[in-house]
């Protein structure tokens, strides 16, 4: 078997990560031969809850997990890790503006950037789900230098398997028949759910969505309504974010990260943005990626209608505001 990695989730004592830390160890991220040691960092308020976290993974007994290691110090939580999870901010309640938590964040994911820089392995993987996920990717690579800017994303995965179920259940058929589907731009209700790409499966064909649904008021409207307000529509109904759906799709975004995507298929990942379809540069934003050896690739030469340019330019725009605020909340 091979030799343990590490790997850190932050924010190890709250909600998405008691879900997440019980995935990642049965080995649906890294691969079911792959040992670990798992590195919990959170607050030291939270130090109590941690531990009845760390009790209960042993009590899981399972095979892969190696060591764990609860930690309040950045610089013992990061050392050695070839993954991050950086799921530790502070969430979103009831009524609460992402924007309002965007000064409280950068200054969290300043001084993670920087011990990431310190300590951790330079090839790590670094998956921001903290809100505001884009930007506090884009905070946590500006102070992490020695690492290159490529292993730093945000995640989207949560929306785009939203909006992958949303299409499923239209068309009455199982996840695994719906692909393909993209999240641009930013993780907050400007983000622009696009199943113009998608394919779905029906009666043992491969049809692309927007054929098979035959509704585009539906595609233009609902759809990407609902997904938009998927976050806020579970807050109202559990009075608590989204838990168990963001640790899956934690999970799903590192896998494929690690493992790679099958031949024609895409998934959504804020990435430092080169500018392509005229997304504003150097911020974070989701685009559709393909991934090959641990790296990935942004799908060049997607049709794009102009209904579709509208919305990149509005979440570009969002992402560009939030990116001066937080680096003027740095400067101040
Ligand atoms: P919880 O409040 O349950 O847990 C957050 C944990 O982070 C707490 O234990 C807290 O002590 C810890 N923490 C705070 N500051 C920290 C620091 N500096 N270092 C380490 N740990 C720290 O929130 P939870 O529901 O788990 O949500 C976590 C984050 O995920 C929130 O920012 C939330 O908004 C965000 N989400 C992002 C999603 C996405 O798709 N990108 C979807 C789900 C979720 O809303």
């Amino acid at each position: 078997m091979a030799e343990p990695i590490r790997v850190v989730v932050t924010g190890a004592a709250g909600q998405i990560a008691y879900s997440l830390l019980y995935m990642i160890a049965r080995g649906e991220v890294f691969g079911k031969d792959q040992p670990l040691i798992l590195h919990l960092l959170d607050i030291p308020p939270m130090v109590g809850v941690l531990e009845g976290v760390v009790m209960e993974l042993a009590d899981c007994a399972l095979p892969l997990l190696r060591q764990v290691v609860p930690t309040t110090d950045p610089l013992v939580g990061f050392k050695d890790v070839s993954a991050a999870f950086l799921v530790g901010a502070m969430p979103r309640k009831e009524g609460m503006e992402r924007k309002d938590l965007l000064s409280a964040n950068v200054k969290i994911f300043k001084v993670q950037g920087e011990a990431l820089d310190k300590v951790a392995k330079k090839e790590v993987k670094v998956l921001v789900v903290g809100n505001p996920a884009n930007t506090n990717a884009f905070v946590c690579a500006n102070y992490a230098p020695s690492i290159p800017r490529e292993n730093f994303s945000a995640m989207t995965r949560l929306d785009q398997n939203r909006a992958s179920a949303q299409i499923a259940t239209k068309m009455g058929v199982p996840i695994t028949s719906v692909n393909n589907i993209i999240i641009w731009g930013n993780h907050s209700s400007t983000q622009y759910p696009d199943a113009g790409q998608g394919k779905v499966l029906v009666n043992g064909q491969w049809k692309s969505i927007v054929e098979a649904v035959g509704d585009n008021a539906f595609l233009e409207g609902a759809f990407v309504e609902t997904v938009q307000k998927r976050g806020a529509a579970v807050i109202a109904a559990r009075k608590m974010s989204s838990a168990m759906s963001a640790a899956k799709a934690a999970c799903d975004h590192m896998h494929d990260w690690w493992n790679g995507t099958a031949p024609g298929q895409f998934v959504s990942m804020g990435v430092f943005s080169d500018g392509s379809y005229g997304s504003p540069k150097d911020v974070i934003f989701s685009f559709p990626v393909e991934i090959k050896n641990k790296q990935w690739k942004i799908v060049g030469n997607l049709p794009i209608s102009d209904f579709a340019k509208s919305k990149l330019i509005l979440t570009g725009n969002e992402l560009q505001e939030e990116k001066n605020e937080a680096l003027s909340v740095l400067d101040s």
